[in-house]
């Protein structure tokens, strides 16, 4: 069985279109979102029913909750994070919200005697960022259960979103896998003198896991691939004007890199890496 695993569409519309024709084409079974279909690009509404058509299982994303709630203090907020949750809010409706909120935290499944586990950031919380550079013990955490997992097993496998960057790693005999974002790559996390080739960094990214599915037994091979898709940037930033962040929001599609560079070269430097050095 192939199954398709996509994440972190983020309102692009061009880049979801895209990446289902492409997973269209190669004959998928089943496709999987970690959630964060909708805020920060203009176009949440036509990716939650394109979501909602193509999915079999769709998990829920921090963002998915940050814009579905009610919030009691919007008033105390600074100025920034009122616009960006009136703005976001008012692309989705009241019927959306109460969808996005009702999504499962985490799902599971046997492949080819693997436990998968998918969530959208960690096992315990949607929010928090665990990336490829990150302490082994760290990343050793992702495998454990938690109240909000099906299943009290560790996972021998785990696949999820939410840092919007892809990679591959193995902790111990086990298995950890970012599928990467479909709607707001961030594949450049280095230093941006230095990042060459913008169509090589702006592509859709998701992952196709194939094995024997429900299988207990180690009887048969799982593989995991990964999958990059062109998508019509400038096409989809032709609505941009309607994003109140517009500036942020083109810098990121156009250059794949986090709008806030100081920040995560910041948490570079505290992990001992000199990223003018990479
Ligand atoms: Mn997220």
């Amino acid at each position: 069985m192939k199954i398709a695993i996509i994440s972190d569409i983020h309102g692009n519309s061009e880049a979801l279109k895209a990446t289902l024709k492409d997973i269209e084409k190669r004959q998928v079974d089943k496709i999987i979102c970690l959630g964060d279909t909708i805020a920060k690009g203009v176009h949440p509404k036509e990716c939650l029913s394109l979501i909602r058509k193509k999915c079999e299982i769709v998990l829920q994303g921090n963002c998915d909750v940050y814009f579905s709630i009610e919030h009691q203090n919007i008033d105390e907020m600074d100025e920034l994070k009122q616009k960006r949750i009136k703005w976001n809010k008012s692309l989705i409706n009241k019927e959306d919200r109460e969808y996005l909120l009702s999504l499962p935290f985490s799902y599971e499944f046997y492949m080819s005697g693997s436990l998968v586990r998918l969530f959208h950031a960690t096992p315990t919380a949607n929010d928090i960022a665990i990336a490829n550079v990150d302490k082994i013990e760290t990343k050793y955490q992702m495998f454990l259960p938690s109240e909000n997992t099906q299943s009290q097993n560790i996972a021998d496998v785990v696949i999820y979103g939410h840092i919007h960057h892809p990679y591959m790693d193995k902790i111990y005999n086990k298995t950890i896998i970012n599928v990467g974002s479909v709607g707001n790559s961030f594949e450049v996390i280095r230093n941006k003198n230095k990042d060459s080739d913008v169509l090589e960094t702006t592509k859709s990214n998701y992952l196709m896991i194939e094995g024997e599915y429900g299988s207990r037994e180690y009887s048969s091979d799982i593989s995991f691939q990964f999958i990059k898709v062109p998508y019509d940037i400038d096409k989809e930033l032709e609505d941009e004007n309607l994003n109140i962040e517009k500036e942020n929001y083109r810098f990121e599609l156009k250059q794949g890199m986090y709008r806030d560079m100081a920040k995560i070269n910041e948490n570079f430097k505290k992990l001992g890496i000199d990223v003018d050095k990479i």
